[in-house]
């Protein structure tokens, strides 16, 4: 059997593992066997609610190793890698669970991702499966999976979650509970992967054209859990309400799904933060602790503000993050949602920052917070790589026993966003304040924060120019009030010719490109501002853009 385990991923250096083992970040093992552990514990607690459903520990442990058997009689084996592009829902959990065991390796994609990015991360992980949901607000996954078969040479199975048609593999069946859990425990124990393995892949939001891979490794991942879960408070008797889509790994191991089903809480999933619908979840099932991008927790804000119920009474924990919450939000968490805030900057790349419970106001209100460990190292620097005193905003590097030294298969994106010395460059503006709690004050990537979504500029400007007309194209944010950002595109045309809004978002979804990333405002220009060395002068555009805006709503008042 030919492994490409290790094959395109950086490793820790060896002094620092045997570190990060003897202090005991990593424990050397796989991350199912810390379901197992919690489902030896407390096997009839209930530990998953989707709808009407209800599994306990037991049922979820059982399901979980007959899922992995039956991936493996499928004919995929431990390091095969299977695209997993679900919504919120068991099925979701117990896939990822299921892969664990097996070895196989999940390729955590987006309900919204289209053709162009799966064919894209299918090919760069050569996965040999793909789990899609049948159909979601009318658009039909299954046929979507079948054509990337067709086209992407190392794609064989599909999964499908609701009705799978005749030649694909239903998820429902395939983790279904087994017969002989006994024996599926101990035969998939005899297989366990090893802790330093890759346990999954996650997006990276990433500046750089397409999302690159992230490799989480069983140890890495399990101390992120591990360790996300201590300043959220997470014990048996908490009910989480998970909303945001669960492949981001803000809700699943921070310490949301994964964090959860360790400690042996209760897991409630929801496909969208919808507040009507997430407010009744919250009051049927007492949730304890939710997770939001800002842009959720604000109409959360206004939905309590509009209605007023007490349906929230059990509501203890909100953690926010994914962009930058403004101070102004922030403050009226407590007071109208009655849940205490806990904001959360954090990466898919590692580092989690947060602030604690129990910390004054003035920090939950108008910080990020700190690392949840001791052995996170953050450095700001200037420029030319100087630390730089607390007060003083510079750009963040980080490293530490959950960050990985690079991404998959990427020596260009390395070298841009890894120091030699394993430093991981985030790209974002952060002011350390005397007290260790983080600002984030900006960025310095090339990227757009939709609501949390990320959207590469360099991503959507290479599509752009599909239209021969355009000659010259820069994306950048343009504020908005609800999502923070939104992506604003600048053109220059050939002389003579026009190009519309319109035109260039049909182009993008014929491409197969997820909605999320579709621009949303376009102005054309004759020249677009460039910078001393030549390039084009993006801080100018954002402020024009910002400049546009503020003009047209004060006319439009
Ligand atoms: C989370 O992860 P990603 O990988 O989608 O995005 C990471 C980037 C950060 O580099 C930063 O630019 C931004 O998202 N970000 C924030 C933030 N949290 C994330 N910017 C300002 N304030 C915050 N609180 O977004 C993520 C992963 C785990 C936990 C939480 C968020």
């Amino acid at each position: 059997m030919t492994s490409h385990t290790s094959e395109g991923t950086t490793p820790w250096p060896a002094d620092l593992a045997a570190e990060f083992r003897a202090k005991g970040y990593w424990e050397d093992r796989a991350l199912g066997s810390y379901i197992l552990d919690t489902a030896d514990r407390l096997p009839d607690k209930i530990a998953i609610v989707d709808g009407e459903l209800r599994l306990t520990y037991a049922d979820i442990a059982n399901r979980m190793d007959a899922g992995a058997e039956r991936l493996l009689q499928l004919g995929l084996r431990a390091d095969d890698r299977v695209m997993v592009q679900l919504p919120n829902g068991w099925q979701f959990a117990l896939l990822t669970l299921a892969c664990f065991r097996a070895g196989i390796i999940p390729v955590m994609a987006l309900p919204a991702h289209r053709q162009y990015e799966l064919s894209f991360l299918s090919e760069l992980s050569e996965a040999r499966a793909i789990a899609v949901p049948d159909t979601i607000k009318d658009f039909d996954h299954q046929a979507m999976a079948e054509d990337l078969v067709s086209t992407i040479p190392s794609l064989e199975i599909i999964l499908v979650s609701g009705a799978a048609n005749p030649m694909n593999v239903g998820l429902e069946e395939l983790l279904a509970p087994g017969k002989d859990p006994k024996g599926a425990r101990a035969r998939l124990d005899g297989l366990a992967p090893s802790p330093d393995s890759p346990a999954l892949f996650l997006l990276s939001g990433g500046t750089t054209g397409l999302p690159k891979l992230i490799t989480r490794t069983h140890n890495d991942y399990a101390y992120n859990i591990k360790a996300s879960s201590v300043p959220t408070g997470v014990t048996e008797d908490t009910v989480y309400l998970g909303t945001l889509p669960a492949s981001h790994n803000f809700p699943l191991a921070c310490p949301g799904i994964l964090g959860i089903l360790f400690a042996g809480g209760r897991m409630v999933m929801l496909p969208s933060p919808e507040p009507r619908k997430a407010f009744a979840a919250i009051e049927r099932e007492k949730v304890t602790l939710s997770t939001a991008v800002p842009a959720v927790a604000q109409r959360w804000i206004e939905y309590q503000e509009e209605t007023g119920g007490t349906q929230l009474a059990s509501l203890e924990v909100i953690q926010v993050g994914g962009s930058r919450l403004p101070d102004e939000i922030a403050r009226k968490v407590k007071p109208v949602l009655g849940a205490t805030l806990q904001q959360v900057f954090g990466m898919a790349e590692g580092l989690i920052n947060t602030t604690r419970l129990d910390d004054p106001e003035d920090v939950i209100c108008t910080t990020q917070g700190r690392p949840v460990s001791e052995a996170d190292e953050i450095r700001i620097v200037d420029e030319s790589g100087n630390d730089l005193p607390d007060g003083v905003a510079g750009s963040i590097l980080t490293r530490g026993p959950y960050t990985p030294r690079g991404y998959y298969r990427a020596p260009e994106a390395n070298a841009r966003a890894f120091t030699p010395d394993g430093w991981y460059a985030s790209g974002d503006i952060v002011e350390r304040r005397p007290d260790g709690n983080l600002i984030v004050q900006g960025r310095d990537k090339d990227m757009i924060n939709r609501g949390g979504e990320k959207i590469s500029a360099e991503e959507i400007e290479s599509l752009v120019y599909r239209i021969e007309d355009i000659t010259m194209a820069a994306a950048v944010a343009m504020p908005d009030p609800v999502l923070g950002e939104k992506l604003c595109l600048y053109i220059t045309v050939k002389p003579g010719t026009e190009v519309t809004l319109e035109q260039i978002q049909k182009m993008l979804r014929e491409t197969g490109v997820a909605a999320f990333k579709i621009p949303e405002h376009l102005v054309v220009v004759d020249e677009l501002p460039a910078t001393k060395v030549g390039k084009i002068n993006k801080k100018e555009l954002r402020a024009d853009i910002a400049e546009r805006l503020a003009t047209a709503s004060a006319h439009s008042k």
